[in-house]
């Protein structure tokens, strides 16, 4: 593929080290290109794409239906502001609502943006539907959450990186172990009548790809229905098929939204999307609740600028349309099992170097036998990329591997090879 720059790699390094807030350690890798798993960087090398902009391009890099749509829909409007209606938001309410089953939505941007419009309106809902004291609201979360990076919820983040010398912090939140029913019936039994919410992650994605015990997920939202508070589900990350399922909340199901199999449908009280929503191309987020939640929210208590933006609603439904028209669910369910036996198989062959591979659908990670100050999930990722294929640890010792769901089984196993190849190398 021909570079699309005439600025060197290292030039343009060069340029975002001087101009650029440090603010990130990338790999040492300049991307200039994307169609579907692949990337290519500024010298025309081309790569797997392993991290799929942390589940963001579930779709594939540039995907010619959904940037279609964005083409096609900045020729006509982009941006109205809520100050006036705009003909793409009704039918994407309607279109999105339908797909999860849920009353309304509220459309934000970023992901921290629908976290934090999900908090407002579980603490909005606290007061003035479950009688909690005005100002007294808590919620509950787990411990190494990632929702975000706003000042309100950095202040629940127990990743010292996170949330350091960013105080004073805003109260009302309590945090338990992540995947432990014991401890949260605890926290939700500790004053219940002042608890709004319980947020979780279905899986804790940047945590090192957490996946919870079969049936907690619905059991925590059991306990927080029997105290009337409402269960938070954050699937920004592993929505959108991303873990083999529409909703990971929702289990292993095969549903497209409501589940007939009740026993692993845990319905959410407030859904939390972002990333592949929008498949990567223009940012969109979405809160969706039903109405004896979302009737909380009236004219100018929340909102945002770009928020419900004619532009971001062609975009997310053209992203979710091929989600369903490609079968992209299924495709993660069947190729995440494939990936997990291949490197389940790398790690009995180098136990010296592999823990172990966990993960659901193609939201996987390798956990790497050696400390997360330790450099070698970090070297294990630049000799990936030097073979084509990237992926980025998290924590230290742990690689997610996660491409967008577009991959094929031949790709996958050609990506298992590599994999293979490199760990060889450092298992010596
Ligand atoms: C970064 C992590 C992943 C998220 C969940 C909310 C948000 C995210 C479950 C906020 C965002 C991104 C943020 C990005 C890197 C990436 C990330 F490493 F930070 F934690 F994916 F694991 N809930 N995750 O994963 O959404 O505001 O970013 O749109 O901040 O470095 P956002």
């Amino acid at each position: 593929m021909t570079p699309t720059t005439t600025l060197s790699s290292s030039e343009l390094m060069q340029l975002e080290d001087r101009y650029g807030a440090h603010n990130y350690h990338p790999l040492p890798v300049v991307l200039s290109k994307g169609r579907g798993v692949f990337v290519w960087d500024a010298e025309g090398k081309r790569y797997y794409d392993f991290l799929s902009a942390y589940s963001a391009v579930n779709q594939g890099h540039c995907h010619p239906r959904i940037v279609n749509a964005l083409v096609e829909q900045a020729r006509e409007l982009t941006l109205t502001s809520r100050a006036f209606y705009n003909d793409k938001l009704g039918p994407y309410e309607k279109y999105l609502t339908e797909y999860f089953g849920f009353d309304k939505v509220l459309p934000m941007n970023t992901g921290a943006e629908g976290v934090e419009t999900a908090i407002k309106i579980a603490r909005k809902w606290g007061y003035e539907k479950k009688g909690i004291p005005n100002g007294a609201a808590k919620i509950i979360v787990c411990g190494q959450n990632f929702h975000g990076r706003t000042t309100t919820i950095i202040s629940f983040s127990s990743d010292p990186d996170a949330k350091g010398n960013f105080g004073p912090y805003t109260p009302g939140f309590q945090a338990v172990p992540y995947n432990d029913l014991t401890a949260l019936k605890a926290a939700l039994d500790n004053e219940p009548d002042k608890i709004a919410a319980f947020l979780v992650e279905p899986i804790q994605g940047e945590a090192g790809v957490f996946v919870p015990d079969e049936g907690f997920m619905a059991a925590a939202a059991e306990l927080c229905r029997e105290r009337n508070i409402l269960f938070i589900a954050d699937e920004i990350q592993t929505g959108i098929g991303r873990t083999g399922a529409l909703l990971r909340v929702c289990g292993d199901c095969n549903c497209q939204s409501h589940c007939e199999q009740q026993a692993t449908y845990t319905r959410p009280d407030i859904l939390i999307l972002g990333k592949a929503i929008s498949g990567g191309v223009y940012p969109v987020a979405a809160v969706l609740a039903n109405d004896e939640v979302m009737e909380v929210i009236k004219p100018g208590q929340h909102g945002s600028t770009f928020g419900g933006n004619p532009l971001g609603c062609a975009v997310a439904m053209e992203a979710l349309e091929v989600i369903r028209d490609e079968k992209l669910t299924q495709n993660a369910r069947a190729l995440g099992k494939r990936f997990r036996e291949r490197m389940q198989n790398l790690v009995e062959q180098y136990p010296e170097l592999l823990n172990l591979v966990r993960g659901k659908g193609l939201l996987n990670a390798v956990v790497i036998n050696d400390s997360p100050e330790s450099k070698t999930a970090w070297n294990i990722c630049v000799s990936l990329a030097e073979h084509g294929l990237l992926a980025k640890p998290t924590h230290g010792n742990i690689i997610r591997f996660a491409p967008p769901l577009v991959m094929t089984e031949e790709q996958l196993e050609e990506c298992c090879d590599i994999i293979a190849t490199v760990m060889g190398k450092f298992a010596k």
